[in-house]
């Protein structure tokens, strides 16, 4: 028989291993993003730390737009391991992954709600293609998301690319956005975000393209009043773990993050519909100098013959890889269209 003081003992041996046990697997993750929390990556990551925190110990620090730098500065923070997740958009990963630029070559992905839908949840090259390529960077590809068609704003309107001629048309640092509106006859200048709101102020640029949602959001429609759907792309942003970080984990961590990503992508997929249609009239209701100029199919075949040249330079520099990912997002695309 143990004596009294012996159970005791053993009891608070067991208590002190199981308190230990737990400290070591509660752990606090850190999260940034290129955008606020009420933005659509605010949203996502929201959702994501709400499934981590709901079903593990484990505990997210979300870190918004500006908090650590610029979006580069965050991505060399993750790539680092100082952060475990990221969200960052191809419109700046595409200046360290030539492949993810394939989100930014314009008319391969729809604008209809439904089929963007479809195409993101669905398509192929979204969903299996990008997954080894981010690997060889360091980064555990967790999602992919569209935040709307991305939307031209401009102070005068232009319908076609000699009516764009000269404008200074500020882009994301991909280098594969100054190759897209050399083509469409702009004349573009890339800056990371913290620049643009000066840079429309100051007329250091003439204009800039964005989803929707974020136009009203930071009032970029009162600096540049002229909104043209162009119809180009989506604007798509990707959320990523630092890969040794994940490697690191247990099967079971690995599984709540899986879990978490795909709840938080389905969340964000119908959320960001609603929100382009919600952006759009805040910006009719408010701002009384808005144009609003969506191009006809015969105007959009100008631009559309013009993009030629830029997914040239995407292939030549993104390669075989590049190539079928085009293919792929094409053919992705025809599906969606259904
Ligand atoms: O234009 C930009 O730089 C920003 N646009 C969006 C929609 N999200 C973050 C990004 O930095």
């Amino acid at each position: 028989m143990l004596s009294k003081l012996t159970w005791l003992k053993l009891f608070s041996t067991f208590l002190t291993a199981g308190l230990m046990l737990n400290q070591v697997s509660a752990d606090n993750w850190k999260y940034v993003m290129e955008e606020g929390l009420t933005d659509p990556q605010g949203l996502f990551a929201t959702k994501f730390k709400e499934e981590i925190e709901a079903n593990s110990d484990h505990t997210i620090e979300i870190y918004p737009v500006g908090s650590l730098g610029e979006s580069a500065d965050a991505m060399e923070q993750t790539q680092a391991g100082l952060l475990q997740f990221i969200d960052q958009s191809p419109g700046f990963t595409g200046a360290l992954i030539p492949e993810a630029e394939a989100f930014l070559v314009p008319y391969v992905q729809p604008t209809d709600p439904q089929e963007v839908r479809t195409y993101f949840k669905e398509g192929k090259a979204v969903n299996e293609m990008f997954h080894e390529i981010y690997r060889e960077h360091g980064l555990e590809l967790l999602a992919i998301f569209p935040e709307g068609e991305q939307v031209v704003t401009t102070k005068e309107p232009f319908r076609t690319p000699e009516e764009l001629a000269g404008m200074k048309i500020r882009t994301m640092t991909s280098p594969l956005l100054l190759k897209t509106y050399e083509a469409f006859g702009a004349s573009p200048i890339a800056l990371p975000w913290g620049e643009l709101i000066g840079a429309l102020k100051t007329n250091m640029v003439d204009g800039q393209e964005n989803p929707t949602i974020w136009i009203e959001a930071y009032g970029l429609d009162d600096l540049a009043p002229v909104l043209t759907y162009t119809g180009h792309a989506q604007y798509t942003t990707a959320v990523m773990a630092n890969s040794d970080f994940y490697d690191g984990l247990s099967d079971e961590d690995k599984q709540l993050i899986q879990n978490a990503a795909d709840s938080a992508l389905d969340y964000i997929l119908d959320l960001v519909v609603e929100m382009d249609e919600i952006g759009l009239n805040k910006i009719r209701e408010t701002n009384p100098d808005v144009v609003i100029n969506r191009l006809t199919d015969e105007e959009k075949a100008v631009f559309i013959e013009r993009a030629k040249v830029v997914e040239e330079a995407f292939i030549e520099k993104a390669g075989e890889r590049g190539k079928a990912i085009l293919d792929q997002m094409k053919a992705d695309l025809g599906a969606a269209k259904g």
